[in-house]
C-alpha cells in the first residue's frame, strides 16, 4: 500500500540511476567482443531459445523485445547473439551482475544518501553536494560546463530541439532561476560527472533522473535511454503528469490503478487533479486518498534511504509445463539447492556487512491436477531464519510441506510445483558490543539452533492418517539439548571462564542466549516452533497442533512473596525487589529498542495469546507469564553475560534482587515456578545486583540504563529495596499515557 507522506519544507535533490540494459553490458564487459553487436541474455532454459531478460539497444533497434524467447529474436535479428545467463546448481546465477551493481553502487555512493533500490537502480540524495556546489561553485560561474551535463534534457526547456545545448547551458547557469532550479541545475552538473565517472571506471553506461523527490526522478530516469539523463524542473510536472498513463505510475500498475481508470474513469495521473482529497479519501482510505491527491500534484516525500545492501537475499526456480515438480522428494532436491545458494549469500552478506537475516520465507506457484479450484495460490510460508544450510534446507521443507498441507486441503489428489523460492529477509545489523557479536565473529553464526532432531513429520505430520486432530507435542528441553551441548562447548572454548550446573542445560530461553551461543538454540528453538505453531494445520476439530508447551523453566532461589509491598525477603532474609506485569501490559512500539535476539523472543511471546487462544494444551496465563518473565530474564541473562568474575574466577549469579511475575507468590523450591494468588503458574529468577557490569549498560534502552543505574547507585549508598520498577512501565502501555 502507498504511503502518503507530507512535502519536505525544504527543496531536495533526487536523482534516480538506472543501468543500460544491464546484464547485456556485464556480458559484454567480460566478452568485449559482443560490444556494439545485438546481444540478449537469455534464461538458462533453452526451451525455445530460451527467455529473453536483457536487450540490448542494437538488438531493440531491430524490434526485440524482453517479451520474446531467444528463436523469436533470431527470426527478427538473425545476428543475435543470444548468451545464457551464467548456471550454477541447475539454475541462474546471478553473482555476476550482483557484483557489477554494486561496484556502480559504490561511485554512486561517493556524492550523497543511497538507497540501492534493485540490482540495477540506485537512488540518491544530492541535496547536500548540490547546496554546497551552489554555494562554491554555481553553475554560473563555471568557465566550462561539462559535456554530460550539456547532454541533459530539461522537461519543459528542451523540447524544442534546436541549439538543445545552447539551451541546456543556458538553463544550468541561470542567474535568475529560482533557488529550486538552481539545485537542480546543481544535481544535473553532479550526476553527469557521477555517470562519466561509472563509465570510466566501470566501462557501463546507465541513465538517471534528476527531480526534487524519488517518484518524479524515477519516472525521469526512464525518459531517454541509454547513457542519457533527464531533468525535471518543478515548472514542468504539471504536463509530466497530465500526459502519464495511470498505469506507468509505481505502485498504480495493480488493483489500485485498475479501480481508477474503471471506478474513476481517470486515465493519466493529471486526471486526478478533478478529485478533492476528500473525495479520494472516501474512496481509497485516508492514507491512499492522500497519496493519491499527492501524486496528481507530484508530491512525494519518500526518504531515500541510507542502504547500499539488498533487503532481502532470494533464490528461486521456476519448473514450467512438463517440468513441474510433482513429489516432495523432488521439491526436496530442489529446496536444497536453492537453500545452499541462499545460504551461501546471508553468509556472505554476515561475513562481509556484519548483517543477519532473521526472517526465511518458502514461496511456490503449484496446481492441483484436475482440480477446478485453479485460483487457490499455493500460501508463502516463513518462519524465524536458522544460519547454516542444513537448517535452512531442513526449515524451507517444514514450511513446504505446511504450504502443501494448507494447499490440498482435505483434498488427496496430485499436484504440481511450477516455481518455488526461498527468501532470507528481515537483514538487521548485529547490535555492537553483545555477545552475540563475538559469538558470530567467532564464525558460528546460529541464531537458533535446535529442533534438528525433530522429524519433519512430528511438526507437520503430512499423511492423512496425521491429520486426525492428534496434537503433536514435544517439549522443547528433548529438543534442545544435544545441540545445546555440543554449542556450549565452543561458548567455552571462547569464554574460558563459564561454569554452570549441569541442570542449566535444560534450560531455553534469552538467559542462555546471552550466556553463549548455545542458548541461542534454545532461543531460537521458542521462535521457531511459535512460527511454526502459528503455521501448523488445523486438526479437524479446528484446533492446532502444539509441537511444545510454552513454559520456560528459570534458575531462581526459593521465596517467599510478599503480596503488597513488592519487595520480598529471599532465603537469607536479603530484601528484593519484585514487579509485577502481563503480556497484555508490553507496549509493542517500545520492542523495537531491545536487543535484537530479545525483540525476536518477545515477539514470540506476543504472539503466544493468540495461539493460546485456539489451544487446548497451553493456557494464555501461562503463556503470558512467561512473556513477562522472558523481558525481564533477557536483562537478567544480559547482566549475567557481562557479569565481572568473583576472585575465584568465576562468574557469580546467585541473587539478592528477585524478580518476580504473576502477583503474590508461594515458591517452589525445586523448580523455580511459582503460583500466584489465584493459583496460576509462574516463573522466578535471580539477580545479583553486584554482578552488573557498569560497563554494558550502555548497550541497554536508555530507560533500562536508567533503572538500572538507579539500582546501582541505591545499591551503592544504601541497601534499600525499590519499590514498583520502571521496568513495569517500560513495557506498559501506560507508559505512553
Ligand atoms: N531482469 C530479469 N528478468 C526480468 C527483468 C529484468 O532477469 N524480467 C534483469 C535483466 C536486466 C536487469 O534485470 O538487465 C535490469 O532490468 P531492467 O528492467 O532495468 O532492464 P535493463 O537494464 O535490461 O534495460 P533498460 O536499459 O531498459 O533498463
Amino acid at each position: 500500500m502507498p504511503i502518503a507522506r507530507p512535502k519536505p519544507k525544504d527543496a531536495r535533490v533526487i536523482a534516480h540511476v538506472d543501468m543500460d540494459c544491464f546484464y547485456v553490458q556485464a556480458e559484454q564487459r567480460k566478452n568485449p567482443e559482443l560490444r556494439g553487436l545485438p546481444t540478449a541474455v537469455v534464461q538458462y532454459n533453452s526451451w525455445k531459445g530460451g527467455a529473453l531478460i536483457a536487450v540490448s539497444y542494437e538488438a531493440r533497434r531491430f524490434g526485440v523485445k524482453r517479451s520474446m524467447r531467444g528463436d523469436e529474436a533470431k527470426k527478427v535479428c538473425p545476428n543475435i547473439q543470444l548468451i545464457q545467463v551464467p548456471v550454477a546448481r541447475g539454475k541462474a546465477d546471478l553473482n555476476l551482475y550482483r557484483h557489477a551493481g554494486f561496484e556502480v553502487v559504490s561511485i554512486l555512493a561517493t556524492k550523497g544518501r543511497c538507497e540501492r533500490a534493485s540490482i540495477d537502480e540506485v537512488y540518491l540524495d544530492l541535496t547536500d553536494a548540490a547546496k554546497s556546489m551552489l554555494l562554491e561553485t554555481p553553475p554560473e560561474v563555471l568557465e566550462a560546463i561539462d559535456e554530460e551535463a550539456l547532454k541533459s534534457h530539461i522537461l519543459g526547456v528542451t523540447d524544442d530541439i534546436t541549439d538543445r545545448e545552447g539551451n541546456v547551458r543556458e538553463w544550468l547557469c541561470r542567474s535568475d532561476a529560482d533557488h529550486e532550479d538552481k539545485l537542480l541545475a546543481c544535481g544535473a552538473i553532479i550526476i553527469a560527472q557521477l555517470r562519466t565517472k561509472v563509465l570510466e571506471e566501470t566501462k557501463f553506461t546507465c541513465s538517471a533522473g534528476i527531480a526534487h523527490n524519488k517518484m518524479l526522478a524515477k519516472l525521469a530516469s526512464a525518459m531517454h535511454k541509454p547513457a542519457q539523463q533527464t531533468v525535471v524542473p518543478s515548472s514542468s510536472v504539471k504536463d509530466l503528469l497530465a500526459s502519464l498513463p495511470v498505469k506507468k505510475m509505481k505502485q498504480l500498475g495493480g488493483k489500485l490503478g485498475s479501480s481508477l481508470q474503471t471506478d474513476l474513469e481517470v486515465k493519466t495521473i493529471g486526471d486526478l487533479l478533478q478529485f478533492t482529497e476528500e473525495q479520494l479519501q472516501e474512496r481509497y482510505g485516508i492514507n491512499t486518498g492522500t497519496w493519491l491527491w499527492n501524486i496528481a500534484r507530484g508530491i512525494n516525500g519518500e526518504e531515500v534511504e541510507d542502504r547500499l545492501l539488498p533487503k532481502s537475499h532470494g533464490c528461486g526456480k521456476t519448473f514450467p509445463g512438463p517440468q513441474a515438480l510433482k513429489t516432495t522428494a523432488s521439491v526436496e532436491n530442489w529446496l536444497n539447492q536453492l537453500c545452499e545458494e541462499l545460504s551461501e549469500r546471508i553468509q556472505s552478506d554476515l561475513d562481509q556487512n556484519k548483517r543477519l537475516a532473521h526472517t526465511l520465507t518458502v514461496h511456490a506457484k503449484a496446481f492441483k491436477v484436475n482440480d477446478l479450484d485453479f485460483h487457490k495460490k499455493f500460501p508463502s510460508k516463513s518462519c524465524p531464519l536458522r544460519y547454516g544450510t542444513a537448517k535452512i534446507q531442513e526449515d524451507a521443507m517444514k514450511l513446504f510441506v505446511s504450504g502443501l498441507r494448507e494447499f490440498l486441503g482435505s483434498q488427496n489428489i496430485g499436484w504440481g510445483v511450477t516455481s518455488l523460492s526461498v527468501t532470507a529477509s528481515k537483514l538487521l545489523d548485529i547490535p555492537h558490543g553483545t555477545s552475540i557479536v563475538r559469538f558470530l565473529q567467532d564464525k558460528n553464526p546460529s541464531t537458533s539452533l535446535a529442533c534438528s532432531n525433530v522429524s519433519m513429520e512430528e511438526i507437520f505430520p503430512l499423511h492423512p492418517a496425521d491429520q486426525n486432530g492428534k496434537q503433536n507435542e514435544v517439549a522443547s528441553e528433548e529438543i534442545g539439548d544435544d545441540n545445546d551441548t555440543l554449542v556450549r562447548d565452543k561458548a567455552l572454548c571462547r569464554r574460558g571462564t563459564w561454569t554452570r550446573k549441569p541442570k542449566d542445560k535444560a534450560k531455553c530461553s534469552i538467559l542462555n542466549y546471552f550466556q553463549g551461543s548455545n542458548s541461542s538454540s534454545c532461543l531460537t528453538k521458542e521462535a521457531l516452533d511459535g512460527s511454526f505453531q502459528d503455521h501448523a494445520p488445523l486438526s479437524s476439530s479446528g484446533n492446532q497442533h502444539h509441537s511444545r508447551v510454552n513454559k520456560i523453566k528459570q534458575q531462581g532461589g526459593p521465596a517467599e512473596a510478599n503480596n503488597d509491598t513488592g519487595t520480598h525477603p529471599n532465603q537469607t532474609g536479603q530484601k528484593i525487589d519484585t514487579w509485577n506485569f502481563n503480556i497484555e501490559d508490553i507496549d509493542p512500539s517500545m520492542i523495537d529498542e531491545l536487543p535484537l535476539e530479545i525483540q525476536r523472543e518477545v515477539q514470540g511471546w506476543l504472539q503466544s495469546p493468540k495461539r493460546a487462544n485456539t489451544s487446548k494444551r497451553v493456557s494464555s496465563i501461562e503463556s503470558s507469564n512467561s512473556s513477562a518473565c522472558m523481558t525481564k530474564q533477557a536483562l537478567d541473562g544480559f547482566f549475567k553475560d557481562h557479569a565481572p568474575l568473583s576472585s575465584s574466577g568465576s562468574q557469580n549469579y546467585s541473587g539478592t534482587n528477585k524478580i518476580e511475575q504473576g502477583g503474590p507468590a508461594k515458591a517452589n523450591n525445586s523448580t523455580g515456578t511459582h503460583r500466584n494468588q489465584t493459583g496460576q503458574k509462574f516463573d522466578m529468577w535471580t539477580l545479583n545486583i553486584e554482578d552488573i557490569d557498569p560497563s554494558i549498560i550502555d548497550e541497554l534502552p536508555s530507560e533500562i540504563q536508567r533503572e538500572v543505574q538507579g539500582w546501582l547507585r541505591r545499591h551503592k549508598h544504601a541497601n534499600t529495596s525499590k519499590r514498583g520498577s520502571s521496568i513495569v512501565h517500560y513495557f506498559s502501555s501506560a507508559k505512553k499515557s
